[in-house]
């Protein structure tokens, strides 16, 4: 018997192929937003809170809104900003009315900047485990993302260049 290119046998197996690139690439995308890389550091005890972080593109015509946040892993979720006060001291301050993510643009949370903020942890995280957290576009929807929680020494990179 033969096998043509089209047989639904050899479209499985490339669709098999383009999801394990998905999983490897650590993305997300859904209604024109991409999530990228979400991830979060390990914590040593469970009331200290997590932050998580990852790259939001909006790939769609117009702006979208993350407006919220949730997990089973933490009782609140919360969608952070650090600014620098006028004495030079970093502070958090929670993003109310969502988080906007103009047309073509990329919001990146990261160390410094914004962030989310998992707090009242069932556990602490570990290096190497994953857990589902669903973000909820104004326009994209609903998007469950995984979370990596990696070891990263952030702090000693950012200085090394000093
Ligand atoms: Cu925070």
């Amino acid at each position: 018997m033969r096998l043509r290119f089209f047989d639904p046998r050899f479209i499985a197996t490339i669709l098999l192929t383009l999801s394990s690139a998905t999983a490897l690439a650590h993305e997300f995308t859904q209604g024109g937003i991409l999530v990228e890389h979400p991830w979060a550091r390990p914590t040593h005890a469970k009331t200290v809170p997590a932050a998580v972080y990852f790259n939001v593109v909006n790939k769609g015509e117009g702006p979208d809104r993350l407006l919220s946040v949730t997990t089973t892993r933490a009782k609140n979720v919360e969608v952070h900003k650090t600014m620098i006060d006028d004495k030079n001291i970093a502070r958090m301050r929670p993003v109310v009315d969502g988080l906007t993510i103009p047309a073509g643009a990329t919001v990146s949370m990261e160390t410094g900047s914004y962030h989310v903020m998992l707090i009242g942890l069932d556990a602490p995280l570990k290096a190497e485990e994953r857990f589902p957290v669903t973000l909820t576009f104004e326009k994209a929807g609903e998007i469950d993302v995984e979370i990596v929680v990696e070891d990263r020494e952030a702090a000693k990179v950012d200085h090394s260049n000093h």
